[in-house]
C-alpha cells in the first residue's frame, strides 16, 4: 500500500503549488493526466493546446529530476480514459492510495466535478485553497460582505497594505494609489516597441505541436509563431526582458493599439501567470525594483502592479463569489449570433480584422484590443454573451474561466448589469481612432455614421445608447450620450438606428457558417 494520490491539473504548474505541499517521496505519487475532455470543453487554440500539454511534460520532468514519483498519462496513451475523473479511477486501481490531495481548480465545472469524488470513488479527497493567489478567497469574501458596490480600487489599496507592495511608511509611493489618467496616450505614429524576446519551442514542444496539428487540425489559429515559455526558467526570462525592455514606456502607451505591433510595451505574462510558472508577487516585486533602482516611472509601475495586484485578484474573487449565477445572466438580453469574422471569415472592419488575424496567429491580443475592439462590438451589436464567452475562453492562450468570464461577462458585455463596472465600456469609432491607427487603414469612414461606408462602430453606438435608453437613465455615468440623444433631431436619430440595423441585417454579420 502507497501513501496519498495527489492529483496536479495543467494549469497549477507550481512547485509550491498547495496538492505538493508535505508529499512524501517515498510513498506518495502524483497524477499527471492529458485529457481530451479538457481539450475539447471549449475549441481551444493550437497554441493554447500546445502550451498546456508541453508545459505539463516540462513540469512532469522537473519534478520527476527531483525524485518525485509521477504518474502521468500522456494524451495519445491507448488506455486513456478522456475525463480527469476516469483517468483517477485508474489511477486508484493501479496505486490503491489512502486519499487524495488537490488543489482548488480555476473552473467551477471543476469543482462540480471534484466534489462528487469522494462519494464517487470512495477514498476521502482534500481541496486545498489555492496559495498562489496574493488574495485568498476568504479574504476576498470578507472584503465583499456587506458592500454595496463590489470596485475594484477600493480592493486594490487594502491589497497594497496588506502586501505593502509599493507602499511607503506613510502611505503609497508617490502619494497617488492610481496613474491610471496617465496611463491613456493615444497612439502617435513613429510609436515602436522593441520586440519582446521569446523562447523557440524544445523537442518536447515540436512533440506536442505534431500531437495537436494532427488531433486537432480543424482548431482555430496557426502554430507557426508558437513562442510561449512553458517552463518557469523561460517565463522568468520572459519577465525579465519585459522589465528591461517594455516597462518603463508599459504605462504611457497602455491602451494604445497599433496594426502590425501586436504587444507594443505589453508584458506577455499572463500565461505563466495563469499556469503557475511565475508568481503574481515575483512580477510585483520585479517592477516595483525597477521603479526603486530608477529604471522605471512609477505610472508604469504602479499601472503594471494595479493589474496584477488588483484586477487579476479582484476578478478571481468575483468569479467564486459569484458562480455559478453569474455566467447565467444576460442584462442586456442580447441574442446576436457570432459574426464568422470572428473566426478568421472576411470582414472590411481593419480593427477586427487587425485583433483577429494577430490572435489566429499568436493567441493573444492585450487588453484594449479585447475590451474596446472585439469586445466593444460584441456589447454595440448586442452579441449573445455565451457565445462571445466561449469565443474568448476558445481563442486566448490564457483564457481559464475564473479570469476570462468576469472579464467578458462583465467588464467588456456589461451582461452582469453592472456588478463590474459602473458603466459599459461602449465606444464609437471614435476612440479606436484615438488610440491606433486602424482607422487610417480601413475600408470605412471612421467620421461617418450614416452612408454606404460610414463606420459601423458609430451607428451601432448610438443604436446601443437608443436600445438602452431607458435601462441607463439611472446612471449618472451615462448622462452624457443620453443628453446628446435626446437632443438628436429626430431624423438623425432614425437614420442612425437604419443604418445600424442596415449593418446587422448584412454581410458582415453573416454567422459562423
Ligand atoms: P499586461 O497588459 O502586460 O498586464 C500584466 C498582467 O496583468 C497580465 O498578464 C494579467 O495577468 C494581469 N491583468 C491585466 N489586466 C487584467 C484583467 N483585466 N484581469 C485579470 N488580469 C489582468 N486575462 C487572462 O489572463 N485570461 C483571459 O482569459 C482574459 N480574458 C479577457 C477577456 C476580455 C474581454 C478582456 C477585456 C480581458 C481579458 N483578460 C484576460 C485580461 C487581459 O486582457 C490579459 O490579462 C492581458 O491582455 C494579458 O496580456 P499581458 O500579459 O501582456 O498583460
Ligand atoms: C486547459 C487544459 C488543457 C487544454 N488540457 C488539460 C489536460 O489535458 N489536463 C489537465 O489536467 N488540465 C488541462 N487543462 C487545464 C484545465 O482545463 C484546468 O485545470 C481547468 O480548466 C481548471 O482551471
Ligand atoms: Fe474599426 Fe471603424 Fe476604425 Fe474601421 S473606421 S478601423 S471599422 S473603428
Amino acid at each position: 500500500m502507497m501513501g496519498v494520490l495527489r492529483l496536479v491539473l495543467g494549469d497549477q504548474l507550481s512547485p509550491n503549488i498547495a496538492a505538493l505541499d508535505g508529499l512524501d517521496p517515498a510513498h506518495d505519487v502524483v497524477l499527471m493526466a492529458e485529457v481530451m475532455r479538457e481539450c475539447t470543453y471549449v475549441p481551444h487554440h493550437k497554441q493554447k493546446l500546445v502550451l498546456v500539454l508541453s508545459a505539463m511534460r516540462h513540469f512532469a520532468a522537473e519534478l520527476r529530476a527531483r525524485g518525485i514519483a509521477v504518474d502521468y498519462i500522456r494524451l495519445d496513451d491507448p488506455d486513456n480514459s478522456g475525463t480527469l475523473t476516469d483517468e483517477l479511477t485508474r489511477a486508484i486501481a493501479r496505486h490503491r492510495p489512502e486519499g487524495i490531495i488537490c488543489t482548488f481548480p480555476g473552473e467551477w465545472r471543476v469543482l462540480e466535478a471534484m466534489r462528487g469524488w469522494e462519494e464517487g470513488l470512495g477514498l476521502p479527497i482534500e481541496i486545498r485553497e489555492d496559495s498562489r493567489f496574493l488574495c485568498p478567497l476568504p479574504r476576498f469574501r470578507r472584503w465583499a460582505q456587506g458592500r454595496r458596490q463590489l470596485r475594484m480600487e477600493f480592493f486594490y489599496r487594502e491589497m497594497r497594505h496588506e502586501t505593502g507592495l509599493l507602499m511607503d511608511p506613510d502611505g503609497p509611493v508617490g502619494g497617488q494609489w492610481n496613474y491610471d489618467a496617465e496611463n491613456r496616450r493615444p497612439f502617435t505614429s513613429g510609436l515602436a516597441a522593441p520586440p519582446p524576446r521569446r523562447p523557440a519551442p524544445d523537442a518536447i514542444t515540436q512533440d506536442v505541436m505534431a500531437l495537436v496539428e494532427s488531433r486537432f487540425a480543424a482548431n482555430f489559429g496557426t502554430l507557426d509563431a508558437f513562442a510561449w515559455p512553458v517552463t518557469a526558467a523561460e517565463a522568468e526570462a520572459a519577465l525579465a526582458d519585459f522589465i528591461t525592455h517594455r516597462l518603463a514606456r508599459f504605462g504611457d502607451h497602455q491602451d494604445a493599439m497599433a496594426a502590425g505591433q501586436p504587444i507594443l510595451f505589453h508584458a506577455l505574462v499572463s500565461t505563466s501567470l495563469n499556469l503557475g510558472l511565475l508568481s503574481p508577487r515575483a512580477c510585483c516585486e520585479a517592477a516595483e525594483a525597477a521603479y526603486r533602482a530608477g529604471r522605471a516611472p512609477l505610472n508604469a509601475v504602479e499601472g503594471f502592479i494595479r493589474q496584477i495586484l488588483g484586477w487579476r485578484e479582484y476578478v478571481r474573487g468575483l468569479y467564486w463569489l459569484k458562480m455559478p449565477d453569474y455566467a447565467r445572466l444576460n442584462a442586456l438580453e442580447a441574442t446576436r449570433p457570432l459574426p464568422w469574422s470572428w473566426w478568421g471569415g472576411e470582414t472590411r472592419m481593419n480593427c477586427i480584422r487587425q485583433v483577429v488575424r494577430q490572435t489566429r496567429d499568436l493567441a493573444y491580443a492585450h487588453h484594449i484590443q479585447r475590451l474596446m475592439v472585439t469586445g466593444n462590438f460584441a456589447l454595440l451589436a448586442g452579441l449573445d454573451p455565451a457565445e462571445v464567452n466561449e469565443w474568448y475562453m476558445a481563442v486566448y492562450a490564457d483564457a481559464y474561466e475564473w479570469v476570462e468570464l468576469p472579464n467578458t461577462h462583465g467588464m467588456a458585455l456589461h451582461a452582469d448589469g453592472g456588478v463590474i463596472a459602473s458603466k459599459p465600456y461602449a465606444a464609437s469609432g471614435a476612440y479606436i481612432n484615438r488610440m491606433s491607427d486602424y482607422c487610417r487603414l480601413c475600408a470605412y469612414d471612421v467620421k461617418a455614421a450614416t452612408g454606404p461606408d460610414a463606420c459601423p462602430m458609430n451607428a451601432l453606438y448610438w443604436d446601443f445608447i437608443a436600445r438602452h435608453e431607458h435601462r441607463f437613465a439611472g446612471n449618472p455615468r451615462m448622462a452624457m450620450p443620453l443628453q446628446t440623444l435626446r437632443k438628436m433631431p429626430s431624423e438623425k436619430r432614425a437614420a442612425l438606428q437604419a443604418q445600424a440595423a442596415g449593418f446587422l441585417a448584412g454581410p458582415e454579420m453573416r454567422p459562423e457558417a
